[in-house]
């Protein structure tokens, strides 16, 4: 299923969206040319590259033009029937679709579609869980200090007023997410943090161990969820673990939402029956418009409905419609084609890379990401980044456990199938990626800086990159995006 070819739409939709586009890009040029420039710039741009960002993808046309409206110009504080602004009727119609959507997608008790972001959903998260499970949690003002301002001391006397709570989350090195506890994120301050590992030997999630660190530290909540672990998680384990010792199970499903949408993750890999409170975003793999969502049971919801204003500022309407349209095409049964697509790629890739002799972490995947352990090329993640867009191929580089490069340079590069998987890549072109990538790699070759040794200086053998980005053009040209759309 391509970008365009959304449920129940063909060749029509395509024309009708690239009529849309023209015509919409002829009203933004009468007033600043350089910004439809700059959209016509990125398109191209999309087009031309191998994205394998493991968050990107590409929203259907439906998605994108959904924002696009006067739901941008409306305030609607408060929730659905009760805002403190008037008017907001077609609001509450938006943010209750949106949320019905979300309930029926994910078999959710109650789905909360304000938050703009992931980070904005797992702190709303946060917030509900504490005003749910701690009496009095006394969050008041910081006081008059700038937030950057504030010492040990204070971070000290604000985690007191609260409550003093613990949270144990996966840490970043091993694929975790910055809000999931990292101590220089504001979930590391709130909290009196803890962070769980993978197994050293293996890269795997070693539950023994999680339940050992919760017997004794005994969390408030238990995270759960990943940015960079390319192996699946067994949340019915993660719950037992939180029961035994009185945790809330908190699982930050950012990355797989579409996974758990297409129902490859289901049963125990499903987080949705087994945690107190879920959060997501809604652009990754679930393929929708950039925000997040936050999916809780009935003892949570009250909280959580409270994210604005307590933690939020102003629904962003015009995106909830969007994630209405994007969540009613996630319940489409061609979602689960599209969701089951984007783990078998990831698959390919991972083979690709296992048979051409690239460091895995864990060896493999069994979700929609590949960690690729770059120092078996002998370079750090900025070198092989860099050089992999060179050529065309747009990756993130990201710490593999341990990194002996840091969280700024790193030594991996985090792949993932579901923006190419949309524009309709199977096995076999996933197969060649991995052919490209390593081809750029092997000719990749560290260099010096000014003064000696760099982590961010390489040089790529002549006329590598050039070769790399017309064979990748060959792959992207026959998995046109958004074809029939002409700017
Ligand atoms: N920035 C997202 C990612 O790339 O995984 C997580 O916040």
């Amino acid at each position: 299923m391509t970008a365009t070819s959304a449920p129940g739409q063909g060749a029509e939709y395509a024309a009708t969206a690239s009529e849309a586009y023209q015509a919409a890009l002829r009203v933004i040029e009468s007033v600043e040319p350089r910004i439809a420039d700059a959209t016509r710039k990125e398109l191209a741009d999309q087009r031309d590259s191998l994205k394998l960002i493991a968050s990107e993808n590409y929203a259907s046309p439906a998605v994108l033009l959904t924002m696009g409206t006067w739901f941008s110009d409306k305030y609607a504080e408060g929730t659905i029937g009760h805002r403190f602004y008037a008017a907001c009727q077609n609001v509450d119609t938006v943010e209750a679709l949106a949320a019905e959507h979300a309930r029926e997608l994910f078999g959710a008790q109650y789905a909360y579609a304000q938050p703009h972001s992931g980070i904005d959903a797992n702190l709303v998260a946060y917030w509900a869980i504490l005003a749910t499970k701690v009496e009095a949690p006394g969050l008041t003002e910081l006081g008059a200090k700038h937030v950057n301002d504030l010492s040990e001391a204070d971070w000290e006397s604000l985690r007191a007023k609260m409550g003093n709570q613990r949270l144990l989350g996966m840490s970043l090195d091993t694929g975790g997410h910055l809000t999931h506890g990292f101590r220089p994120n504001i979930s590391g301050k709130m909290f009196h943090q803890r962070q769980y590992g993978t197994d050293p030997t293996t890269g795997f999630l070693d539950y023994d161990a999680v339940a050992a660190s919760a017997r004794e530290f005994k969390p408030l909540v238990l995270v759960a969820g990943y940015s960079a672990y390319p192996r699946r998680v067994n949340f019915a384990k993660m719950r037992e673990i939180a029961d035994e010792v009185g945790a809330v199970l908190m699982v930050d499903m950012a990355h797989f939402a579409g996974l758990v949408a297409g129902k490859v993750f289901t049963g125990d890999e499903d987080p949705v029956p087994h945690a107190h409170v879920v959060t997501t975003t809604t652009h990754k793999s679930l393929r929708g418009p950039r925000g997040g969502l936050v999916l809780a049971t009935e003892e949570f919801a009250p909280a959580v409905d409270k994210g604005c204003p307590m933690v939020l500022g102003g629904p962003l309407s015009h995106v909830m419609a969007a994630k209405a349209v994007a969540l009613a095409e996630a319940r489409q049964p061609e979602f689960r084609t599209y969701a089951q697509a984007v783990a078998d790629n990831a698959q390919a890739l991972a083979d690709g890379f296992v048979k051409r002799d690239a460091g895995l972490v864990t060896g493999g995947t069994d979700n929609h990401l590949v960690l690729l352990d770059v120092t078996s090329f002998g370079l750090t993640g900025r070198q092989a980044e860099s050089a992999l867009l060179d050529a065309g191929i747009v990756t993130n580089r990201n710490a593999i456990p341990a990194d002996p490069n840091g969280a700024w340079y790193t030594s991996g590069i985090r792949f993932g199938s579901p923006a190419l998987t949309t524009r309709g890549f199977g096995a076999d072109e996933f197969d060649r990626v991995a052919d490209l990538v390593v081809e750029v790699l092997e000719n990749t070759q560290p260099a010096a800086g000014p003064n000696g040794p760099s982590k961010a200086k390489y040089t790529i053998a002549d006329g590598v990159a050039a070769r790399v980005h017309a064979a990748a053009a060959e792959l992207l040209d026959a998995n046109p995006l958004y074809p029939g759309l002409t700017l």
